[in-house]
């Protein structure tokens, strides 16, 4: 569905997994800041409203969203924890920059989450236009800052629960 038929801040808070245990980390690219640091507002809200705690959220900002692969790894080699979210917003213009950039955050993130097993959140807009950006960082279509702290606190909960069953091997 694209996101224009869904608002990126609607979600089931019932079945959302509380995340006072969690450890997250956030980076935020700085290109489009007036996007992405809304990006960030509407993502940290969210996770303290779940019960996140704020020493256990650690933020890095990066120059551009092409620097957020490098950035969580650089934070995950630091720091212990259970979710990274890549906060950027990476706007269309009159070259082909943006497939670049969005296939290589795309590609990137997904192979760090694999080889760490630390889920790494893909939260970066790919607007056609500003407009398109500021829709969803806020505006008509709801803050996917939202949904990908949504995400990760889902994603974290998923891989607490595979460490919980882990345990119980060899009753
Ligand atoms: C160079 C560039 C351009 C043209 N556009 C964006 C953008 O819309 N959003 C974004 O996050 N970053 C952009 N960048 C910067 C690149 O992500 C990167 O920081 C530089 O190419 C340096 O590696």
């Amino acid at each position: 569905m694209a996101s224009a038929l869904k608002n990126l801040s609607q979600y089931d808070e019932q079945s959302t997994p509380a995340a006072d245990n969690f450890r997250f980390g956030i980076i935020v690219a700085d290109w489009n800041a007036h996007i992405t640091h809304a990006l960030y507002q509407g993502c940290l809200d969210a996770l303290l409203k779940h019960g996140a705690k704020d020493e256990n959220i650690q933020v890095l900002q990066v120059p551009g969203s092409f620097e957020l692969t490098a950035g969580a790894r650089l934070l995950l080699g630091q720091k212990k924890l259970d979710a990274v979210i890549c906060l950027g917003c990476v706007i269309k213009g009159e070259t082909n920059h943006n497939e670049y950039i969005n296939q290589a955050v795309a590609m990137g993130l997904t192979n760090l989450s694999i080889a760490t097993s630390v889920p790494c959140i893909f939260g970066v807009l790919t607007p056609n236009d500003e407009q398109q950006a500021l829709d969803r960082a806020g505006g008509k279509h709801g803050n996917k800052g939202v949904e990908a702290a949504i995400t990760a606190i889902r994603m974290a909960a998923l891989k607490e629960g595979f460490k919980v069953s882990e345990k119980r091997i060899g009753f």
